[in-house]
């Protein structure tokens, strides 16, 4: 596969764009996002006939747990990409850098792995999905790992780490002075309700544009629950305006719906 040699002093700057940076037109619908990277990718000249375009490619399975935020976030970014289910996962696990998914390949660096540092590899692609701004990069990674966190008690008690009183107590526990290893789920919405208060930017979003990669994360982690409790963001009206928001985004929409680029959708994983 050819690649743009670097660039020369002079040369013109979107020579310099690695080819998986080329964007999908701004005319899409659900296309996001003006930056200087996009500028830069969608100036860039038209391929040479015989270049294929170097997407970066999703690999993971068809489940609702720790690729959809991937999906979501390099649907949102406008980045070129693909996705795919692994056809013999057992085969594939020793290709992948730590035998797991969620694996991004990248034209230039191989195979990425880890869900949050893919996210954060494409924040750092598009700065509009990181954060542009220093205010919005430090909320988007605070959602990171509250999301994370979130998706950590549901894998405990779908794994039978948490189990009986305790598992039906994460539904239901509104106690935030207990150890946080045993916040439920009540106190982790509310500490997201009161941290989008003071994040002041809109009544339905944490960052100013809304789409960063922390709440691309937040929304997966939100929605896991959602397929559980569909009530569960009854009582936080902040989240649930940023539940409904996230969700009528046309480019949330199409993972929703069939995955986008994925093979399939991704189908509810915790119960
Ligand atoms: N720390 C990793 C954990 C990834 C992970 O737990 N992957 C699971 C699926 S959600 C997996 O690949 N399981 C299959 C296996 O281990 O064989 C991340 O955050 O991406």
């Amino acid at each position: 596969m050819e690649l743009p040699t670097p660039g020369a002093p002079g040369e013109h700057a979107s020579l310099r764009v690695p080819l998986w940076l080329h964007r999908r037109s701004a005319a899409r619908p659900g296309a996001p996002l003006a930056s200087g990277v996009w500028a830069a990718a969608s100036e860039a000249p038209p391929r040479a006939a015989g270049v294929a375009q170097q997407a970066v490619k999703l690999t993971y399975f068809g489940l609702w747990a720790k690729g959809p935020s991937v999906a979501l976030a390099l649907e949102h970014s406008g980045l070129d990409w693909e996705g795919a289910f692994p056809d013999d996962w057992s085969g594939m696990k020793e290709t992948t850098p730590f035998f797991e998914l969620p694996v991004l390949e990248v034209p230039e660096l191989g195979m990425v792995g880890h869900e949050l540092a893919i996210l954060n590899l494409v924040g750092r692609r598009v700065p509009e999905m990181a954060g542009v701004s220093e205010k919005d990069f430090a909320i988007s990674q605070q959602l990171l790992n509250q999301g994370e966190d979130i998706y950590q008690k549901l894998s405990k008690i779908k794994t039978g780490l948490i189990t009986g009183e305790e598992a039906a107590g994460f539904w239901t526990d509104e106690n935030a002075k207990t150890h946080n290893r045993n916040y439920g789920i009540k106190v982790f919405l509310r500490l997201l309700e009161s941290f989008m208060s003071k994040c002041a930017s809109g009544d339905d979003r944490f960052t100013s544009s809304g789409n960063t990669v922390g709440e691309c994360k937040l929304f997966a982690s939100l929605h896991s629950c959602k397929l559980i409790r569909d009530d569960v963001l009854e009582g936080y009206p902040g989240l649930a305006r940023f539940y409904a928001r996230f969700a009528a985004e046309p480019a949330t929409q199409a993972v929703l719906a069939d995955g986008a680029k994925m093979p399939g959708p991704f189908a509810q994983y915790f119960k």
